[in-house]
Order: C-alpha cells, then sequence, then structure tokens
C-alpha cells in the first residue's frame, strides 16, 4: 500500500494533557519502519495543526451549545479533513495517528467524500454517540460519531461539506461497556450493529468480524476507527478514559490479521494514545504492533 502517515495533534476533544503527544510517541514506537518492513511505502506528512494552540487548552475551554472548544474542534476537523481528502485523491491510504477521537470527525469527512458508502468499523469502549443533550461532559470525543451521522449540533455535522458524512446502516462498533443513556437510545432508535464486551465473550471476535462484513458487504470503501480504550487497561495504561473489562492484544490481532486479509480497508484512525499517561511508551509500542496485523502482518 501507498500510506499517508497523517500525525492529528488535537486534544480539544477531551480535557487531559498529553494527547497531542500520541503521534510522535507512535513514531518512536516505529510505526514508520515496522509497515515499511511489511512492504509497504510510508510517506509522512507530518502533524496537522490548526489556527489555534493545543497545549494550553486545559486552561482555556470555550463552551458553546453545549460543547467544550466547539471552534477549536470545528477548524481542526476543516484542516485534517482537507488533509485526509487530498490523501485519498493522490490515491493513497490514509493512516491517521492521533490525537483525541475527536480527529475523526476531519479524518472521516475528508475520506468519506470519495464513497457513496464508506463503512466504518469503531472500535471503542464508548460510543462516542452522545448530544450536548446528553453528554454528562460536555467533551466532543463523547459526540463524534454521533456528529458524523448527523445528530447533534448542525456546525459540527456541516464540518468541510454539508450534512451527515456517514449512514447509520454502514457503521459497526465493537467493545463497548460504558455507554450513557442517550447513547443506548440512539443504538436502539437508529438500529446500529453494535457489539458490547458481553458480545464479544460471548461470540468471540471471529463471529463478530463475520457479521460485521455481512453487514458492510454493500460499501464500496472500508475505514477503521480504533480507539485504544478498546483494549482492557491492563495492555493499554496510556490513554485518557480506561474501563474495565477490554479486550486483549492477541484477540485483536487475531481480528486484525483476518480483516487485513479482505484487503478491504481503505483507511483507519488509531487514536486516544496519551503518553503522559503512559510508562515506558507501552501504549504506543502495544498500538504499533497491532497496527502491523492491520497491515498485512502475518503469525505464520
Ligand atoms: C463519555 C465518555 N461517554 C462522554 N466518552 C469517552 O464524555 O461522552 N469517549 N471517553 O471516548
Ligand atoms: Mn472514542
Ligand atoms: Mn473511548
Ligand atoms: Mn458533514
Amino acid at each position: 500500500k501507498q500510506i499517508d502517515l497523517i500525525g492529528a495533534t488535537t486534544n480539544f476533544g477531551q480535557p487531559k494533557p498529553g494527547v497531542v503527544l500520541g503521534p510522535d510517541a507512535l513514531r518512536i514506537a516505529g510505526i514508520v519502519q515496522v509497515l515499511e518492513a511489511i512492504g509497504h511505502d510510508v510517506s509522512d506528512l507530518g502533524n496537522v495543526y490548526g489556527k489555534y494552540q493545543t497545549q494550553f487548552v486545559k486552561d482555556n475551554v470555550q463552551v458553546k451549545n453545549g460543547l467544550k472548544n466547539y471552534d477549536e474542534v470545528k477548524d481542526y476537523s476543516e484542516a485534517l479533513a482537507k488533509v485526509t481528502d487530498a490523501s485519498v485523491q493522490n490515491g493513497r491510504f490514509p493512516l491517521v495517528i492521533g490525537g483525541d477521537h475527536s480527529l475523526a470527525l476531519g479524518s472521516i469527512t475528508g475520506i468519506a467524500k470519495h464513497y457513496d458508502n464508506l463503512g466504518v468499523i469503531w472500535f471503542d469502549a464508548h460510543g462516542d454517540l452522545n448530544t450536548s443533550e446528553t453528554s454528562p461532559s460536555g467533551n466532543i470525543h463523547g459526540m463524534i460519531l454521533a456528529e458524523l451521522l448527523g445528530v447533534g449540533d448542525k456546525g459540527l455535522i456541516d464540518t468541510y461539506n454539508e450534512g451527515p458524512s456517514l449512514k447509520t446502516e454502514n457503521v459497526v462498533l465493537i467493545g463497548l461497556r460504558d455507554l450513557d443513556d442517550g447513547e443506548k437510545e440512539l443504538i436502539k432508535k437508529r438500529n446500529i450493529l453494535a457489539f458490547t464486551m458481553s458480545d464479544v465473550r460471548a461470540l468471540g471476535l471471529v463471529e463478530i468480524l463475520d457479521r460485521t462484513m455481512k453487514h458492510l458487504a454493500h460499501c464500496d470503501g472500508l475505514h477503521l476507527s480504533f480507539d485504544v480504550d478498546s483494549l482492557d487497561p491492563s495492555e493499554m495504561i496510556g490513554t485518557g478514559t480506561k474501563v474495565p473489562g477490554g479486550m486483549f492484544i492477541a484477540e485483536v490481532i487475531m481480528f486484525m490479521e483476518r480483516l487485513s486479509e479482505t484487503g478491504l480497508l481503505t483507511s483507519v484512525d488509531l487514536v486516544e494514545v496519551n503518553p503522559l499517561l503512559d510508562t515506558f511508551n507501552q501504549t504506543a509500542e502495544n498500538a504499533v504492533l497491532m497496527t502491523e496485523y492491520i497491515f498485512g502482518k502475518r503469525k505464520l
């Protein structure tokens, strides 16, 4: 593959500092080198910056319509969408490394433009399906999938281009274990395909992959949005909102080996790596290990 590595240094979607260092932590863990070793052509485009300063966001949170850092998230999304749009336009494979999950608004909006039915596999402990009315925190990273589906703030929905970027039937969530009431309602109301951790334990990830691919069979592109908090905190401590009872690296690697064998993936986000909450960069190293399997490394 011709991969564009895009650093999304945003922490506007949540309040914990350090997640802007995620892209460099992943580079230090060797993300470029492992992909090249598999045989990919990797072009590191560096980090994308919007017009607002990231590091000092904690002391200076602006709230608009119940959403924290509204202008910052919108501006950042526009900047990032430009880059992912151009990447797909150039026939490259965008691999966006974050950064908090609010980056997905820009990343996916720029990519979805090029497809009639972009499918999305969303790995997360959380639904990211809140609106300002249902959010307990006002943090936009917990609302970003709703915005992509056209639910919530009109200004964010209309980021980069008008209207929603994704269709409800083209999204599958995996690893859920911390949903707010409004998110549960939205999943039911819109009939979104969602696998909780109980489903992961009951069915296993082989069956879940099978059902996911059947559900998305009509899609003309496939995006993986991978929040590292989908993994168990015992194996991913360097992330801002840890929830016990998550998936383990070994089973996610198994899933990714099979997913990459389909050859259907067209873009990836890898998000919520926060080296300031980590020890010895192990979260980035584990994320890089998984990335190898997403991009075709085989056990045999
Ligand atoms: C919670 C936490 N549901 C919220 N969300 C997180 O603030 O909306 N998403 N951590 O990644
Ligand atoms: Mn998330
Ligand atoms: Mn999460
Ligand atoms: Mn839009």
